[in-house]
């Protein structure tokens, strides 16, 4: 592009003040932590709803609250991601006026890199909290979307990471070689930044955290959810109305489990068998969490007098007639735990209709979306 001099048309200038390598690196660097913490997390909580073959029948039911916390932290690191996005944007948005704008194709790729990168960001982070939010005003399916966003970002990122590698050096800590030519005035600016961006980060976090982590429920006020709203002190994603489940649809039901020997129970039956307490959580991936005590019967003790063989892996189907959750696949880890129950009752009363009342799965370490409700059928596949 030698020799091509373009007129500078009248784009507006900037001094240095704070949008600097040193700004950016500082923030960049929290940014990156929680964008980290937020896609292995993301993948975590994919492969539990949606393994691969080899995974299918394996995955841990142990620990019981793992799903709880890589949950909460997808959530709050999503968060928390917001302000120091805003933040790192804003530190280096005068370079969208560069001129001329198309250096060389190095650059140009670079640029195109960032592009990328701001673009997927901007566009993950939104559909995430829409999606705690339990909005979803686009006409796409909201899960393979930002799954596959969430690879582009990533990869984007470690491009990105790769590209300035050099700058990012020069830049790590005060005291960096790069750091030391920046005026000196401006470090006061830049702490009082810091300090506002960290202030903001502790503020979305400390007002959203207790929607899962609930030592902080009180101070769940921006969460779209609070763990102790809802019937029976649990929240309720997908209503028994929603359902289209009510007195009528359960008045003949009985549970049917399917395996080398059949056979059919009454709620009056399962209610004599030998009955069994656990305390689980409900967490669910739209980012709350809450624990519960839950009474009923164990998926195993179930499974056995069906003569199922140990090592099979169980499909449960709900009464409800649609759904994206009718029908949920349960590898032998989890049938086989002794925390799984399909339960019967919650905090110690009868399950309502809105929790899953005949009778629902609840276990160890899965997804909320997981957890059927109305359970009308077991199967061993
Ligand atoms: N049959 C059925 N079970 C379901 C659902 C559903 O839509 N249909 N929603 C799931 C979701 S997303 C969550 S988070 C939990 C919530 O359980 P709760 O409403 O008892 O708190 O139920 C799960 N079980
Ligand atoms: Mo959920």
């Amino acid at each position: 592009m030698e020799g091509m001099k373009l007129p500078r048309p009248p784009l507006p200038v900037f001094s240095r003040r704070l949008h600097d390598a040193r700004t950016a690196t500082a923030i960049g660097r929290w940014l990156g932590l929680a964008l980290v913490v937020c896609f292995v997390t993301g993948v975590i909580s994919h492969y539990e709803q949606h393994p691969p073959a080899w995974l299918a029948n394996s995955l841990p039911s142990r620990p019981s609250w793992g799903y709880r916390l890589s949950q909460g932290l997808h959530v709050a690191s999503g968060i928390a991601a917001v302000p120091l996005l805003l933040a790192k944007l804003w530190t280096v948005y005068p370079r969208l006026f560069v001129w001329p704008p198309l250096r060389s194709v190095r650059h140009a790729l670079e640029r195109l890199s960032v592009a990328v990168l701001v673009a997927t960001a901007l566009l993950e982070l939104f559909t995430g909290l829409l999606n705690a939010a339990q909005w979803y005003p686009w006409p796409f399916s909201f899960v393979p979307v930002h799954f596959a966003l969430a690879w582009v970002l990533t990869g984007s990122l470690l491009l990105h990471v790769a590209v300035k590698a050099p700058e990012i050096r020069m830049h790590w800590r005060r005291g960096s070689p790069g750091t030391l030519s920046l005026p000196a005035e401006d470090a006061v600016d830049r702490r009082a930044l810091l300090t506002a961006v960290g202030a903001a980060v502790g503020a979305v976090t400390v007002t959203t955290a207790g929607q899962s982590f609930t030592p902080l429920s009180r101070l769940d006020l921006l969460a779209p959810r609070h763990p102790d709203h809802g019937p029976q002190a649990l929240p309720v994603n997908r209503t028994a109305v929603q359902a289209g489940v009510d007195a009528r649809t359960v008045r003949d039901w009985r549970l049917r489990v399917d395996g080398p020997r059949p056979y059919e129970l009454s709620l009056d039956e399962l209610r004599e068998l030998q009955q069994r307490e656990v305390v689980l959580p409900i967490a669910c991936v739209e980012g709350w969490s809450k624990s519960a005590h839950w009474t009923g019967v164990r998926i195993r003790d179930l499974l056995d007098r069906a003569g199922a063989p140990p090592g099979a892996l169980i499909r449960v189907t709900s009464l409800e007639r649609h759904g994206a959750y009718r029908v949920m696949v349960m590898p032998h880890t989890y049938a086989r735990d002794p925390l799984t129950l399909l339960a019967l009752r919650l905090n110690g009363e009868p399950l309502s209709f809105d929790h899953g009342h005949p009778a629902r799965i609840i276990a160890p370490n899965r997804p909320g979306v997981l957890q059927t409700k109305w359970v009308a059928r077991l199967e061993v596949l």
